[in-house]
């Protein structure tokens, strides 16, 4: 059956913050389903999204994609008019896709190293220590990279996709946004900008209620 909105499997904290704030600047219709942790619902929802993990998105058209980056991708490419991302074809897109990857494939990617460290060792967790303390580190040598480019947004003066994307994964620093902030400025301004944004800010509200 094709149905008439999209919907969004996640968590609150987690990379579907990223696609709801996208979806709230489209002004698209969406329903949010929350997916439980319970290995049950996990079984119903790998038929939905084969990894398990959050976000996944169901398209008006009828089916499912997963990964964070591609769906935001997606979605500025499919809603031009609400300009989260630059023409395709044209070498500020090519810059566009360059952030978004890299963000995806280093920032978030390291996140999870954070945050799942246990996993990442067949030591479990008497090795997740350490592999959190490296990931914590990398972590601010990834962002370092695209910090530079920041001006004061990711693309410069227009805000895409990438800047929310920026936005909500550098929240999950572990120490929080003021170490960051307090090393770079020019971070410090880009999320005063985001968190300004009607769309952050009611994500943001929902999850606080
Ligand atoms: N590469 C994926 C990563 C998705 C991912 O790992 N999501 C986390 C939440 S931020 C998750 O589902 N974690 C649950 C788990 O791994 O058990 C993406 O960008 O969508």
């Amino acid at each position: 059956m094709v149905a008439s909105k999209y919907t969004l499997y996640g968590r609150a904290g987690s990379g579907s913050d990223i696609v709801r704030m996208l979806l709230e600047e489209i002004r698209a219709p969406y329903d949010f389903v929350a997916v439980g942790k319970d290995p049950a619902e996990l079984d119903d929802y790998r038929r939905l999204n084969p990894t398990g993990k959050v976000p996944a998105l169901a398209l008006p058209q009828g089916s499912t994609m997963f990964e964070s980056a591609a769906i935001c991708m997606h979605l500025a490419v499919a809603h031009p008019n609400a300009r989260l991302a630059p023409v395709p074809g044209s070498v500020e897109y090519a810059r566009f896709l360059q952030w978004m990857v890299y963000l995806s494939a280093n920032l978030y990617e390291c996140a999870l190293r954070i945050y799942y460290a246990e996993r990442y060792s067949r030591a479990g967790e008497r090795a997740a220590e350490g592999i959190k303390q490296q990931a914590t580190q990398d972590f601010s040598t990834i962002l370092s990279v695209v910090i530079p480019a920041l001006s004061p947004y990711v693309l410069g003066r227009e805000i895409s996709a990438a800047d929310y994307y920026l936005y909500v994964v550098a929240g999950w620093n572990p120490d929080g946004r003021d170490p960051l902030h307090a090393k770079w400025p020019a971070l410090a301004q880009h999320t005063q900008l985001l968190a300004a944004r009607p769309s952050v800010r009611k994500v943001e509200a929902d999850q606080a209620a």
